[in-house]
């Protein structure tokens, strides 16, 4: 099984988004997510996987994520990634989950995959067993929590996946600071932030099994 985290910031309600953009704009945030999915050894690059909603969600000028493989996620195969005048980018078109995680660069080395969203990609990875087909599922999530405020005005929302419902939810547990420091491979802040009024914190989850 490939190893998958999935990476997200989400509300104590799951809230994600919000006409089709992330519901906030937290600067350091971002760049914790652009650290962590980036950082890889000499000679490699992470993959970031994401759906076709997401993409459009990244500003232009961001897209692709730039020194990571960027993969997303469609069945209309004949979607258009890129502008015309932009043509020279790369990014990956992809029909499903599956074919993404089998596609194998030819001119680099492949460090880590992150799931990036949105919420139905979220779903086919958080799923416990059975949700998808081929039960693809990540085995760790960074979570950047939203605290306060709460944000109720969300229209995306991921799964629950710390739900105590023995039937919707499988195991997780919660990582030690130093545990997530260490896999990140630098600082992360510890505790509460604050940024622009906005309460987070940035969590590490394993699956048990
Ligand atoms: N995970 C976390 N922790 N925070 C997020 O904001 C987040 N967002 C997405 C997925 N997982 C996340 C999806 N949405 C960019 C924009 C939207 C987006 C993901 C990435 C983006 O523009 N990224 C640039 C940041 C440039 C900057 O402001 O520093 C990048 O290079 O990663």
């Amino acid at each position: 099984m490939s190893n998958l985290t999935l990476i997200v910031a989400a509300t104590k309600t799951n809230g994600i988004g919000k006409n089709g953009n992330l519901p906030w704009r937290l600067p350091k945030e971002m760049k914790y997510f652009a650290r962590v999915t980036s950082g890889a050894p000499e000679g490699f690059s992470n993959m970031v996987i994401m759906g076709r909603n997401t993409w459009e969600s990244i500003p232009a000028q961001f897209r692709p994520l730039p020194k990571r493989l960027n993969v997303v996620i469609s069945r209309n195969s004949a979607y258009e990634l890129f502008p015309e005048t932009k043509q020279t980018e790369e990014a990956h078109l992809y029909p499903n989950l599956l074919s993404a995680l089998n596609f194998a660069p030819k001119d680099r080395q492949i460090h880590r995959k992150f799931i990036i969203g949105g919420n139905s990609l979220y779903a086919e990875t958080l799923g416990g067993k059975g949700h998808s087909m081929q039960d693809i599922r990540a085995d760790r999530v960074l979570l950047t929590r939203i605290l306060e405020p709460a944000f109720e005005d969300c229209d995306t929302f991921m799964p629950n996946f710390l739900s105590s419902d023995p039937c919707a939810s499988v195991a997780w547990q919660r990582a030690s600071h130093g545990d997530l420091e260490t896999w990140v491979g630098g600082d992360v802040p510890k505790g509460v932030q604050e940024e622009k009024g906005v309460k987070y914190e940035f969590e590490m989850w394993l699956r048990r099994e």
